[in-house]
This record gives C-alpha cells, structure tokens and sequence, in this order.
C-alpha cells in the first residue's frame, strides 16, 4: 500500500502524524505502460515457459482455417428469437413440435474441458463464433460457459469470465448460449449461501446466459430449487437434470433403477423445470438402457428432454440412435475435430448416421465440416493439455469417472508419485464409490471419490483396513466435509459406520447447507474490493470473489503486473517468442502493437535475463527472473 490507500487518508479525517512515521508510504510504484507490461508476460513465458506445459523449440503452428468467405452478412434467425418471442415455456413447445432431433454443441465449454482441461482461451472461441453463428444457425444452444471454464479462466487462463461471456453474446446474437451450473455449488466446488446462487443466476442470465443446466452432485432435488427458481425468476430456461449412474439394466444392482430417475424426473417437473436433462456424465449409458430410460421417462413427464453424454465408451452415437427412436428432444455434440473419446459424440458423425432418418438434424453438413476444419487447427495449440487417451475406454463402465475427472486424476495421481499405480486408482475409484454406498460422481462429489481413492493407495489402505485403522486415520478434508453433509445428501443417507469412523464426533447436517451459511454481503465486498483494487467494482467481480476470493484476487494481481493478455494469440501466450520473431498484436480496435524478440541475455548473478525487444521499432528491454 501507499500513502493514497492508507486508511487514515481514505477516511480523510487525518492529522498527519502518520505520514511522518511511514515513510514506506511514500513508495509508489512505477505504473508500466501496456506495451511494457505485455512485453513481460511475453519475455517470462519465452523463457520459463507456460505451468504445465513444456516448451516447445519453435513454435510451428499452422494459422487456423477460419471460416470466412462463407459468411452471409445476417445473423440467421435461430433458436434465441424463439426464447425472446414466446418465452421459455413457449419455446419447450416449440421444442416439442420439431420432428428432427435437436442438437447442443459443447465446444465451446464441455468438449474442450473434457479434453483439453478446460484450457481454451476467449481468443479461440472469439474468432469462430461468428462463423458458428452463422453457419449453424439450426443449433438448439451452444454451451459455452460454466461448469470448469469459470474458474480455470481466472486461475489459469489470466481471464475474466464474464467478460468471455459478454464478447462472445456480441458475436452471438441468434442461438441460445447454455451453462452448466451445478445447483448450489454454482461454479465451484462447495455449496454457497443462497443469495450467492440468486445473484449468480441473475448476473449470469443479465450477461446472456439462457438456458441453465442445474445439476446436484448428489442427484439431491433439495439442494437444486433454490436454483431453478431463480432462472425462472429471471425469465431464462431452467433444464434441471438427472445426473445418470450405474446402469438401469443391471438386475444385480438395483439402487438407481429406471423407476429412480423417474421419480426424480417428476420432482424436478414440479419443481418448475422447463426441460428434463439427462446429464451422463461418465457416458455410462447404454444403448439399450437409453431407450428404455427415455422411453419411460417420455411417459411420465411433459416436459421436453435433453440427453448430455461422454463418448468415452466409444458407444456415443449408438446411444444416441436409440434415444432418437425413442423420442429424445434434443442431444449434445461436439463438432467432430473436438469430439469423441472422453468429450461428447461427433455432430458430423451424427448427422450421417442419421442419414435416411426422419429425425435427422437440420444442418449444413460442410459447414459443419469448415467448423471441424478451424477446431482440428486450433486444438493443435493446446497438445500439452491433451490426456492421452486416443481409443474407446469401456472400463469407464467399470470404474464410472466422469470425462472431465478423468485427466485430472491422472494428473493428480503423477503427481503425489502414483503414476505407475494408476490402474490400482482406476479399481480404487469404485470401490470407493461402494463403500460410501454407490454414490453419484459429478462434480464435487467425484472429486471426494477421487480424494478417497488417492489417499487408499498412497497409504496402502484396503477397504478392511480403513474400518480397523479409521480411528487414527486423518481422513482428506474434503471426504469429511462430504460425510458432515456440507455439498448435501446422497440417495438414502450415508453408511453410517463409515460416516462415524470419518467424523469422529464432528458436526453433521441434513439441511441445506445454503440456508444454514451466512448470506454474503454483496454491497460490503463492493467496498472491500474498491479499496483492495483500487478501481470500480463491478457486479459481476463482487460475485466471483464471494465464489473465489483468492483465485480472483490472484488474477487481479497478474492482470495488474501483466495487463490484458486476451490480445495475444494462443503460441505466443503459451510459447512465448523465437528469436526475430514479429508479431503483430492489435490491444485494440485500430490500434495495433508490432513486436519483435531481438535477443535473450546471459542470465546474471541475481538470476535475472534481460529480453530485448522492438516494440513499433523502438527498443525496449525487460528484465525477467530466469526461474529454471
Ligand atoms: C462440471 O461440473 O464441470 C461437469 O462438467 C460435470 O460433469
Ligand atoms: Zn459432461
């Protein structure tokens, strides 16, 4: 802090004493301009790299094939003049009367979490936006935020995510944007009070969001209303899911039955949902299991529905068949070059499997090729994010880990020196979900799964020996939150010993943890933040700190030493430069930065190098701490 944000100066009834016993006050610090800062950023990743990825030697990426010359200068009309004409029960009628199936894309948010770590930035999105709008314009919506992508925009991506949201709505004006929210964890992994989740989806559906997917990890309905009535409240589409487990058509194991999700699925029909979704997280369900679940929840709910899966399996599109014969609304997919494997089925594939079909979705198939063609490019960039999973994977029937844990627990695993017992995490990971009584895996309650799982096998712990040695064991903070009822309440309680052996005399709740957490104060963040930063608060930054103090803070500071870094393209923020490399970079519209990398010195005592640059021609140098 300065002398400017002392809290004698700010109150302004002041005598001056303080300022002569504070000379540190009087330190401020040079503001750098944005050519400087950007130059930083640059010269850091050029010579430590990006976290997580490895450097790469030269950077030879092909310029992605953005579709362009195939643009009309309208916006078709699409799915969001519908909701603005009719409403959103008006639009489920709609969706009723469309005999062809009715497609989601993912590639924006589920896809590339499910295969990419969430890792894509605005800047990739941004540039094939308007050409998604364009040329497919029959999409039903497009998911394109929440879920992961709004806290691995701050935390890892340097962005904010509502402003993703804002740039892309502009490019967006016809086609409904979706999100995943999951219920009263909003987009993070614990539950919020109440008013956090209200304001939420009020800011979110302000910004453009339409069509909400609520979720509860534990497929528990009390923690989802709170939810639901506020997108109802707010005029958007409330699409309340079952989050799908195990399988129906397995006699042996009858706790989640067909008769189960229908159950479910008529609470959430009266409990205001506009559309019924299906939300198979792992891809778990089966063919014939698919047509007997839609078909039987066709019967018992007016509502319309909407199947997400992963096509881990490889059984995606079969899935997808039969649940179109059975009369699904609408499907997620991805478009082809970011499909498959841990993400959703291929939209391309589809649309050829449904040839001769009557239900065959209404789409430019060569369009949809030129949209694959710009993603097949772009994933490019993002190699180091991939989790190596290039085949089918059956065994997620085995083990039940949702497409976007998967990599994760990977990555996990390697990294506390599990590497070579990943398939003892794998068979861990279920057994773990038997001992906490065969529990939905979504996020959080997967990563509670996982937690478990990592821990047996880093202690060597069998499910007997977790029983004899529970007493003295510390079980993760996370497995103990979930046993005190903190991110709500499985299908017919906890095991009860189990829960005991874990809680060890702390406190455990029934209720929703939502009514019982204090409300947050929205107008004293505003003013916390506005001293903290320095700078207007907006509404949207006093919801992501109520949600991620830290994470938002933390991107406030290397927004600050940094400044925007949505400018750059994606091998230049994730590579940094080669020598005599230029780029030109436009920080806004009009105004346009040309930079060149000169030269990289010695690194000196101190452990710093200094980067030379041109920037506009002029030279400029940055001193950068060599961190290797
Ligand atoms: C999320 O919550 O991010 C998910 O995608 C769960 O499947
Ligand atoms: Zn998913």
């Amino acid at each position: 802090e300065n002398v400017v944000t002392h809290e004698s100066f700010l109150s302004g009834d002041y005598d001056t004493s303080f300022i002569d016993t504070s000379s540190e006050l009087f330190i401020f610090p040079k503001k750098k301009d944005r050519g400087t800062k950007m130059l930083s950023y640059i010269g850091s990743t050029t010579i430590n790299g990006f976290p997580g990825l490895e450097k790469v030697k030269t950077k030879a990426f092909q310029k992605p094939r953005v579709p362009s010359g195939l643009l009309s200068e309208l916006y078709p009309e699409g799915t969001k003049q519908i909701l603005e004409q009719k409403g959103a029960e008006g639009l489920a009628h709609w969706i009723q009367e469309q005999k062809n199936v009715l497609l989601t894309d993912t590639t924006f948010r589920d896809s590339h979490q499910s295969l990419l770590a969430t890792r894509v930035r605005t800047h990739d999105l941004l540039q094939v936006a308007e050409p998604t709008a364009k040329l497919w314009p029959s999409m039903f919506s497009m998911e394109m935020w929440g879920g992961a992508t709004f806290d691995v925009a701050y935390r890892f991506l340097n962005e904010d995510p509502w402003e993703r949201l804002l740039k892309l709505r502009d490019k967006v004006p016809n086609i409904l944007f979706q999100m995943l929210l999951r219920a009263s964890n909003a987009v993070g992994y614990k539950n919020y009070p109440d008013n956090v989740i209200e304001e939420f989806v009020e800011k979110s559906s302000e910004a453009g969001i339409d069509v909400f997917r609520i979720f509860d990890s534990l497929n528990w309905v009390e923690g989802m209303t709170v939810a639901i009535d506020s997108v109802r409240r707010s005029g958007k589409v409330a699409e309340a899911a079952v989050c799908y487990t195990g399988d129906i058509l397995d006699a042996g194991r009858t706790k989640y039955n067909a008769q189960y999700y229908i159950d479910m699925a008529k609470e959430l029909e009266a409990s205001g949902a506009h559309i019924l979704g299906i939300k198979d997280m792992a891809g778990l369900l089966k063919p014939e299991a698919a047509y007997e679940l839609v078909s039987r929840l066709k019967e018992n709910v007016e509502i319309p529905i909407h199947l997400h899966t992963h096509d881990t399996s490889g059984n995606g599109i079969f899935t997808y068949s039969k649940v179109i014969d059975a009369g699904v609304d609408i499907v997620d997919v991805a478009i082809s070059s970011m499909a498959g494997g841990t993400s959703q089925p291929s939209a391309n594939s589809l649309y050829y499997a449904l040839s001769g079909h009557e239900r065959q979705p209404e789409a430019n198939i060569n369009n949809l090729q030129h949209l694959s063609s710009y993603w097949e490019d772009v994933r490019h960039y993002y190699q180091g994010f991939e989790s190596g999973m290039n085949a089918p994977d059956p065994e997620v029937y085995e083990h039940e880990m949702p497409g976007g844990q998967f990599s994760n627990l990977k990555q996990q695993a390697k990294a506390v020196g599990l590497e070579e017992k990943w398939d003892l995490v794998k068979q861990m990971y279920r057994r773990v979900n038997d001992m906490f009584g065969d529990v939905v895996k979504v996020t959080p309650s997967s990563k509670v799964v996982g937690d478990m799982a990592l821990f047996m096998v880093q202690n060597q712990l069998s499910e007997v020996d977790v029983y004899d040695q529970g007493a003295k064991l510390d079980f993760p903070d996370s497995v103990v939150e979930f046993f005190q009822g903190y991110i709500g309440q499985p299908y017919q309680g906890f095991p009860k010993e189990l829960q005991q052996l874990i809680l060890k005399g702390r406190e455990h709740i029934t209720r929703r943890p939502g009514e019982l957490l204090e409300a947050a104060d929205f107008l004293d963040i505003k003013e916390t933040l506005f001293h903290k930063l320095n700078r207007q608060v907006t509404s949207f930054d006093a919801l992501s700190y109520a949600l991620y103090p830290k994470v938002f803070l933390d991107r406030e500071k290397m927004f600050g030493q940094f400044g925007d870094l949505s400018v750059l393209d994606t091998p230049t923020f994730f590579y940094g430069m080669s020598l005599g490399e230029e780029l030109e970079v436009e920080i806004e519209q009009g105004k346009t930065l040309i930079v060149r990398l000169v030269s990289v010195g010695e690194p000196q005592l101190d452990g710093t190098r200094v980067v030379y640059f041109e920037l506009n021609g002029q030279p400029r140098e940055v001193i950068i701490k060599d961190e290797s």
